[in-house]
């Protein structure tokens, strides 16, 4: 095992070996692992790393996230020195066979030698909620190494809600034709996201058509959503790429430690179930304030009382 130092060491010098074991130590999610959590995000934080952005981009199979994702990552590093961009890709897996539910995907590939450029991807557990476990875990260490995180997950349901609670911004791509607009609008999930993205834009009818659905569609179905923009992008063409990488730029950072105590409780639940959480509630007045007491949610994790303590 690597000593922490030369760890932290490695990774922050844009050793991308080194970024992927410091990120599969954080997926370890077991409480004797936070420990070695918190030491490392100590160090790391001892560099004063960059606080990045967490940026979602959700949306059906198919509607063109990953070449979006891709195009976007590499014109903020082109438009910005200073900028370095990770993504993580979310792929459901399936909770019978644990392979990949949507079989090869398109993935997001940058060139090797490119230190500010890093991509990682992680298959959901099968459990409830796998993806922004394991998703938020990642995170933790990402936003202490590049300025941009961008998570793209296929949206079916479950994922936009937890994407939206991970990420300081969401975007839902919709691609041209799909009638998606609709689907998601039954699933009542148009009020999630923070802005939209009408993908394929080249697709010029089409994507123009679909457009305006979108846009009239918020403002039937939806008029909670009605004043959030909707970006026209095309990978392939380049139209509305600026736009949308500024957009993107501009997203201040809201803090993953803000979110702590949702992510603790969840574990909690996950877990230790019903019985956890009322253990918990009896431990302190609120989850913001048992965290506090421990020293955050490695410290509470450490903290917390194990299974066989709690009935
Ligand atoms: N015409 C056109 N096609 C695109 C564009 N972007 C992506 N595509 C195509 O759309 C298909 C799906 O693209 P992906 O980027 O893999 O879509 P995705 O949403 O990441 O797909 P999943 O991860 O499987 O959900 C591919 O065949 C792409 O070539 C675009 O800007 N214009
Ligand atoms: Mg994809």
């Amino acid at each position: 095992m690597t000593d922490p130092r030369a760890l932290v060491d490695e990774a922050t010098a844009g050793d991308k070996r080194a970024i992927a074991r410091l990120v599969t130590r954080f997926e370890d999610d077991r409480p004797e692992a936070a420990a070695t959590r918190q030491e490392l995000l100590r160090l790391l934080d001892a560099r004063g790393a960059p606080t990045g952005r967490i940026i979602g981009v959700t949306g059906a199979p198919g509607v063109g996230k990953s070449t979006l994702v891709g195009v976007i990552a590499n014109r903020l590093v082109a438009d910005d020195a200073g900028e370095r961009v990770a993504v993580v890709a979310v792929d459901p897996s399936s909770p019978l066979t644990g392979g990949a539910l949507l079989g090869d995907r398109t993935r997001v590939r940058f060139p090797p030698d490119e230190a500010r450029l890093y991509f990682r991807s992680q298959a959901s557990a099968s459990e409830l909620g796998g993806v922004a476990r394991a998703t938020h875990q990642a995170c933790r260490v990402l936003v202490r190494l590049f300025t941009t995180v961008i998570v793209e997950t296929v949206g079916v349901g479950q994922g936009e809600v937890e994407i939206v609670r991970l990420a300081d911004r969401t975007f839902l791509v919709i691609q041209p034709h799909g009638g998606d607009h609709v689907q998601f609008m039954k699933a009542g999930i148009m009020e999630v996201p923070d802005a939209f993205i009408v993908s394929k834009g080249d697709l010029d009818a089409a994507a123009t058509a679909t457009f305006h659905a979108l846009g009239a569609t918020l403002r039937i179905a939806a008029p909670g959503a009605a004043d959030r923009p909707i970006y026209r992008t095309s990978a392939h063409s380049g139209a509305g790429i600026g736009e949308l990488a500024a957009a993107i730029a501009a997203t201040p950072s809201g803090g993953l430690d803000a979110r702590a105590p949702y992510y603790f409780e969840r574990w909690v639940a996950t877990e230790y179930g019903r019985a956890g959480l009322r253990r918990l509630a009896s431990l302190a007045p609120t989850t913001a304030a048992y965290l506090a007491a421990h020293g955050g949610l490695d410290g509470a994790q450490l903290a917390f009382p194990r299974g066989d303590q709690i009935s």
